[in-house]
């Protein structure tokens, strides 16, 4: 009796979940399509009729988009040609990365959003001194001295033109904030999601085949022009590996009026400067249920039920009306 009271909590719970996945957590938010891609990929990119074009060694299978393949000296982009014209934005990434290397693999890829599109160069397969924001996927670690952090490593950096991407420190004095996954050569599916509303940028992973986000870093105070273009790129040198995008679902989110009617196309990219690195904390073990606690989370359960259910009723039925803004 009362296992299965608790089933139907958790799977209440497991439903609860997957709802905020799914919409991002912002009841506002619609998926843009020219800015996502899914399968079955388009047949033809570089034509007039995509939104997205390839460069250098990319490579399209039904699976897959692999920005390199596991062998050395590749270079490789997926560039997305339509500007954000909207704000606040939420990005859900796909992606795979993985190869033969056991020790030595590498050296990661890169989701920007950037001024100057289908470019290549030094840093992660993108050029250097760009305009607008990277979120770098590093897998390897260049930097030889005593560490304060564990590869693979995920970090954002916020460029005006002006900053130069160290390598050799793995961008450590330009990052703006960043978070240690174990994204690589994984079983499950890994994504991570980047959103960038009300000046906050937000990058959460989900790489653990639980289905929802955990936060690796969230930043206030960020500034982002309007009109630059989402995309991704990857290099190998004399390490290697396959680095692949599976999809990608970009939602526009809710926007203020005043953020609405701002112009927001001349912002020069900016943000709090570099932050010394957080120490990595572990998440708290659910340790001490006392029954008072076990009887609250019953509680929030039941009104998490109610909600969900009276919310899943207004959603499906407002999309009755409302199809044409879903894909
Ligand atoms: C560009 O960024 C650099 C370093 O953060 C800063 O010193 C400079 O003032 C910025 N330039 C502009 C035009 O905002
Ligand atoms: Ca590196």
């Amino acid at each position: 009796m009362y296992s299965k009271l608790i089933a139907a909590l958790f799977l209440i719970l497991s439903i609860h979940l997957t709802f905020e996945q799914d919409t991002g957590n912002n009841p506002g938010s619609y998926e843009i399509r020219e800015h996502s891609l899914n399968r079955p990929y388009p047949s033809v990119f570089s034509t007039s009729n995509s939104y997205w074009h390839l460069i250098g060694n990319t490579l399209v299978t039904d699976r897959h988009i692999r920005l390199t393949s596991d062998s050395q000296s590749k270079v490789g982009g997926l560039w997305n040609i339509i500007p954000v014209s909207y704000p606040d934005w939420e990005m859900h990434v796909h992606f795979k990365v993985h190869g033969s290397g056991k020790e030595l693999f590498g050296d990661g890829f890169a989701i920007w959003y950037a001024r100057d599109p289908k470019l290549g160069g030094p840093v992660f397969g993108y050029q250097d001194y760009f305009h607008g924001l990277a979120i770098i996927m590093d897998t390897y670690s260049n930097h030889n001295g005593p560490h304060n952090h564990a590869h693979p490593y995920i970090s954002a950096m916020i460029n005006n033109g002006s900053l130069h991407y160290d390598h050799d420190r793995d961008g450590t004095h330009t990052s703006l904030a960043g978070c240690e996954a174990q994204f690589r050569g994984r079983d499950t599916d890994t994504l991570v999601a980047i959103r960038y509303q009300n000046d906050r940028l937000t990058v959460s992973t989900d790489i653990e085949g639980k289905n929802i986000w955990k936060e690796c870093f969230a930043v206030s105070d960020v500034r982002l022009p309007t009109h630059y273009y989402f995309g991704f790129s990857a290099a190998t040198g004399d390490l290697s590996d396959n680095h692949d995008i599976i999809s990608v679902h970009t939602y526009q989110l809710e926007t203020s009026e005043q953020r609405r009617t701002e112009n927001r196309q001349n912002i020069i990219p900016n943000a709090p400067s570099a932050e010394p690195e957080r120490p990595h904390t572990d998440d708290p073990k659910g340790s001490g249920w006392s029954a008072l606690k076990i009887f609250f989370l019953i509680m929030f359960l039941i009104l998490v039920c109610l909600a969900v259910g009276i919310g899943a009723y207004y959603y499906f039925d407002r999309r009755q009306y409302q199809r044409k803004r879903f894909y």
